[in-house]
C-alpha cells in the first residue's frame, strides 16, 4: 500500500529534521538551518505497525514542504492525492497559530481532497526544540485533531512511535476505503 503524506508547518518549525529523523536518514540535528527549497519528498517502508494493521506494510511517501508562502504556488502540487497531512509547530515561535490556520485553509477547507477532510488523518506535532516554555495556543480548527508533543533530541522514540500510531491509523483507513470501492464495485456489475 502507497501513502502520501505531508508534512506542513511555518518555517523552522522543524518539518525537515522531523522528516529525516522518521524516515531514518539521520537521527542528529545539526545547527544549521537551511530552509527546503518548495518540496522534498522523503521515501521509506513502514516497518512494524500496531495490532490492528498487523500484516500491512505501507510504503510512505512523505512530502517535507517548505514553511514559506511564496512556494504557495506549489500547494495543489502538495495536497494532491494526499492520504495524510501532518502539520508541525514551535510553540515559542511568534505567530504560528494563524500561519497554521492558513494552511488549514488552504490545504483542508479549500483542497477538495477528501482524504484530507478526515480529521482521523491528520496530526498536529507540537515541535519544542529548547526549553523555551512561550506557547502557543492553536485556533479551534484543531481542537478536534490529535496532538502530540515531539522533541527529537530529547524523546525521539517516542515521537517514532506516535508516528507509527499515526500511520496504523491510516493504514486501516485506507484499506477500509480500498474494500468498500470494491465491494461498491461488485453491486454495481
Ligand atoms: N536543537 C534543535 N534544533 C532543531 C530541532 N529541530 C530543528 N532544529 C533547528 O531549527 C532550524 C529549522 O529546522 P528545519 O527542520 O530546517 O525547519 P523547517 O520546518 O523544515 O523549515 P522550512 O523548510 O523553512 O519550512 C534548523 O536550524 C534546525 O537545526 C531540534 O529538535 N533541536
Ligand atoms: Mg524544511
Amino acid at each position: 500500500m502507497y501513502l502520501k503524506i505531508v508534512l506542513i508547518g511555518p518555517c523552522r518549525s522543524g518539518k525537515t529534521v522531523i522528516a529525516n529523523f522518521l524516515s531514518d536518514c539521520s537521527d542528529s540535528v545539526s545547527g544549521e538551518y537551511r530552509p527546503t527549497q518548495g518540496v522534498r519528498i522523503v521515501e521509506f517502508e513502514t516497518q512494524n505497525l500496531n495490532m490492528s494493521s498487523r500484516g500491512l506494510k505501507a510504503e510512505v511517501e512523505l512530502w517535507d514542504c517548505s514553511g514559506d508562502t511564496k512556494f504557495e504556488p506549489l500547494w495543489p502540487a502538495m495536497y494532491k492525492d494526499a492520504h495524510g497531512i501532518v502539520f508541525v509547530y514551535d510553540p515559542s515561535l511568534p505567530g504560528v497559530a494563524s500561519e497554521l490556520d492558513n494552511y488549514f485553509e488552504a490545504f483542508i477547507n479549500e483542497s477538495g481532497n477528501l482524504s484530507l477532510t478526515n480529521t482521523k488523518n491528520w496530526l498536529v506535532i507540537k515541535h519544542t526544540k529548547n526549553n523555551d516554555s512561550t506557547n502557543t495556543t492553536l485556533s479551534n480548527n484543531f481542537a478536534k485533531i490529535s496532538q502530540v508533543t515531539a522533541n527529537v533530541e530529547e524523546n525521539g522514540q517516542k515521537l517514532r512511535s506516535d508516528f507509527s500510531n499515526y500511520l496504523a491509523g491510516l493504514v486501516v483507513g485506507v484499506r477500509d476505503r480500498n474494500e468498500q470501492d470494491e465491494l461498491n464495485i461488485l453491486t454495481v456489475i
